[in-house]
């Protein structure tokens, strides 16, 4: 009766459905796959209208209106959170580092191109505490150019005119980061339960660095790199020295790179440890709601810079910590330095007999002046020797160590970005960097039919034009928007050689491809990705269906020269469902390995589904399998993989060497084998759902509409040259 809804609000509550809590299908089934990965971002969670498009509002932004604001914001001290020296710049450029840091190169997930900062976990992770006051410093400039600026942008070119306006000439910068509404959940941050946990966590052994568990590239939980107290809180700079390198390489950064980033980022600012870390309240996302998404709130802050408090550890690296100078360098190597504790009890390096002047004045007033410091990291810089030999280079030349500073804060700020064709504005600039994978324009005015026509008569089969264009294509990723066809440096080292592309059948097909592309005047790049499309044309027909590939002349060739060969050797598909391979030691299933791939290509669960069941039927298995060929006309596109799948009259049996059969239920003859990133698609629910679609006796035109949809996604998805 009604009296009882009064006396029991929960049991009123949870008939909210499960906005209030309530126990999840992730609870009951943890290690049931997870779809939704592809299902993020998008319609349903982007206010703006379906027509925006953030790189052509970017094109109409004040540029020098927006620079000007951010100077003058640099320097204007709010009491709610107050300027260290009156400058904001080594506040906005930690911000925008953490931004861009949590880049990874294994996956090319992170990094500063989504505004994620603005999201749970990264808003709340503790070595991210007091950015919450960086990004509510700039909301004002956000809220006044609106749509033309998105977080992910504004971040990052605060960072850059925070250098510009302490003395450093940057080197450029590209707009064009479109900002997400929603944490982004394909990113495996690690697996603890605890922020900060014991590195020992992730590393098989954590006196080898890289025993880290990929693709993770930080020492805890919660951190962007290394613990600033040392391998886990113990100093020890040389010890710190191996994990530095070690992270910083898996973000894509070499041995100089990093000693200069590292060096020109604490040139500027100082860490805040002056009073009880420990008093802070929650963080971001754990904190009452007058908070208002803010958290550490700090019981005993002033209006004095000096009262704030964010790492626990105290100090500036420098004597004049708002401009960019050598300062670094000449207390680093100027002085000999001793183990100490910050106010908050922070392990930290403290100068022994430091001269009065070179003291930096405290933050506050600047009328006192305050001890300088070193973390162990910066420590690391002069106690390895590699660092150490860098760092005396740059020492020695100034405008050398400018320079790379610059050019290592521009690709740190930049790696996620892909190709120099997605930067916007008017500072973008026109060298090319080996990092960005450049590819030359590709003609777009040679006659499409008569390759077509020359292809078709080439004598290589139907199954392999599609397989090279598939495998040309699939190495793209959307995290950080490398790889993929365009380039064809499928021809090139390392990918000509890669155990999933056949080096044999490739090689056999490119010989007869490249003369064609010689002849018609097309670039090898569209020559390959028209064979798939010729080979998928010819399938369609073979099944039925007359339907055109679309296709966009254009792409270029890259060369050896253009290619940083190494950094494409995290690029290479350890699996791929799609053409039912994956190496045998991989510890990951073939599905998840799958699903990880349709996410990176930007596929969703339905187009992941028609791409794979239309594969199988098209003979294009890696090493010719027989694996998930659900089918006895292999060679046409036809929905058989999904009727077979779906057909009661086959029982399935897992054997031994983690294969399967399909067996007649009547004969008890096998008519099928099968992996498990065949028959994922039966047991799975959600994947089962999508698999009956195309099983339907209604939907074998839709089953082919929906390939060739999905198919040219796949090949046009690296072209940023069209947008
Ligand atoms: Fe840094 C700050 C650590 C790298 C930039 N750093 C900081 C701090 C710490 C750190 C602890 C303090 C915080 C507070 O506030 O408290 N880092 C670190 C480490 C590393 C680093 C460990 C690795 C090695 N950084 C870095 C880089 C950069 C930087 C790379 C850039 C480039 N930081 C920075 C800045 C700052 C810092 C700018 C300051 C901030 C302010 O001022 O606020």
């Amino acid at each position: 009766d009604g009296n009882d809804i009064g006396k029991c609000p929960v049991m009123h509550g949870a008939s909210l459905a499960s906005t209030f809590g309530g126990r999840t299908n992730k609870d009951w089934w943890p290690n049931a796959l997870k779809v939704e990965v592809l299902h993020q971002h998008g319609a349903r969670v982007d206010p703006m209208d379906p027509d925006f498009d953030y790189r052509e509002a970017v094109k109409g932004l004040d540029f020098d209106a927006v620079k000007a604001d951010l100077h003058a914001l640099m320097t204007d001290s709010q009491p709610w959170w107050p300027a260290d020296w009156g400058h904001y710049g080594g506040f906005m450029i930690r911000m925008a580092w953490h931004a861009a840091g949590t880049y990874r190169m294994q996956d090319g997930r992170g990094g500063g191109s989504a505004g994620d900062q603005r999201f749970a976990p990264l808003n709340s992770w503790p070595d991210n505490a007091s950015l919450d006051k960086a990004r509510r410093l700039l909301w004002p400039i956000k809220k006044k150019y609106g749509n033309a600026l998105s977080w992910a942008d504004l971040m990052l070119l605060a960072g850059n005119i925070a250098y510009e306006s302490m003395g450093l000439k940057t080197f450029g910068f590209g707009f064009g980061r479109a900002d997400t509404w929603a944490p982004g959940i394909d990113i495996n941050w690690g697996e603890e339960g605890e922020w900060l946990a014991p590195s020992e966590n992730r590393y098989e052994d954590l006196d080898d660095p890289s025993t880290m568990a990929n693709p993770l590239a930080a020492v805890h939980m919660g951190l962007i790199y290394v613990n600033p107290e040392g391998v886990n809180g113990n100093p020890d700079p040389a010890r710190t020295a191996l994990h530095v390198r070690e992270t910083f390489a898996r973000m894509a950064m070499n041995d100089e790179e990093t000693a200069a980033l590292t060096a020109g980022g604490h040139t500027v600012g100082k860490a805040h440890g002056n009073g009880d870390a420990g008093a802070l309240g929650a963080e971001p996302e754990g904190a009452g709601i007058e908070s208002q998404g803010m958290g550490w709130t700090n019981p005993s802050q002033t209006d004095k810079a000096d009262s704030l408090i964010t790492s626990g550890i105290e100090g500036a690296w420098t004597t004049e910590p708002t401009k960019f100078d050598m300062g670094y360098f000449k207390l680093l190597f100027g002085y000999e330095w001793e183990l100490t504790k910050s106010p908050a009890g922070a392990h930290q390096w403290k100068p022994i007999d430091i001269k009065e002047e070179d003291m930096p004045v405290d933050a506050g007033d600047g009328t006192t002046r305050t001890m300088p410091m070193m973390t162990d990291a910066d420590m690391a810089m002069k106690v390895d020797p590699a660092y150490r030999a860098i760092c005396e280079k740059f020492m020695a030349d100034e405008a050398y160590f400018r320079d790379m500073f610059a050019r290592a804060w521009f690709k740190l700020t930049h790696r996620d970005m892909g190709p120099r064709a997605n930067y916007i504005g008017p500072d973008v600039p026109a060298e090319d960097l080996i990092w960005q994978d450049p590819i030359p324009a590709g003609p777009t005015s040679y006659d499409v039919d008569a390759v077509k026509a020359k292809i078709a008569d080439s004598g290589i089969s139907h199954a392999d034009l599609i397989a090279t264009a598939w495998d040309s294509a699939r190495t793209f990723r959307g995290s950080d928007k490398r790889g993929g066809a365009n380039g064809a440096r499928i021809r090139l080292a390392p990918q000509r050689t890669w155990e999933g592309n056949e080096p044999e059948r490739l090689d056999a097909v490119l010989a007869a491809l490249e003369p064609i592309a010689a002849d018609t005047g097309a670039s090898v790049a569209d020559v390959i990705v028209l064979a798939g499309n010729v080979g998928v044309e010819a399938a369609a027909k073979a099944a039925g269906f007359d339907i055109d590939v679309p296709f966009t002349p254009g792409r270029g060739d890259a060369t050896d020269e253009m290619t940083d060969a190494e950094s494409f050797d995290v690029l290479e598909p350890h699996a791929d469902g799609f053409r039912n391979y994956a190496k045998n030691d991989l510890a990951i299933s073939p599905e998840e390995m799958t699903l990880d791939r349709a996410q990176l290509m930007g596929l969703n669960a339905q187009e992941m589904t028609v791409l794979l069941g239309g594969m199988r039927v098209l003979g294009t298995n890696h090493g010719g399998s027989n694996h998930g060929v659900f089918t006895n006309r292999v060679g046409q596109l036809t929905p058989d993989f999904f009727v077979n799948l779906t057909d009661m009259a086959y029982s399935w049996h897992a054997i031994d060497d983690g294969t399967y059969e399909l067996r007649d239920r009547a004969t008890g003859q096998i008519k099928f084998t099968a992996t498990s990133a065949d028959l994922v698609f039966g047991s799975n629910s959600i994947l089962r759902a999508y698999a009956e679609v195309y099983a339907q006796d209604d939907n074998a035109e839709k089953f082919v509409k929906d390939f060739v949809a999905a198919w040219t996604k796949v090949m046009e998805n690296d072209r940023f040259d069209l947008l």
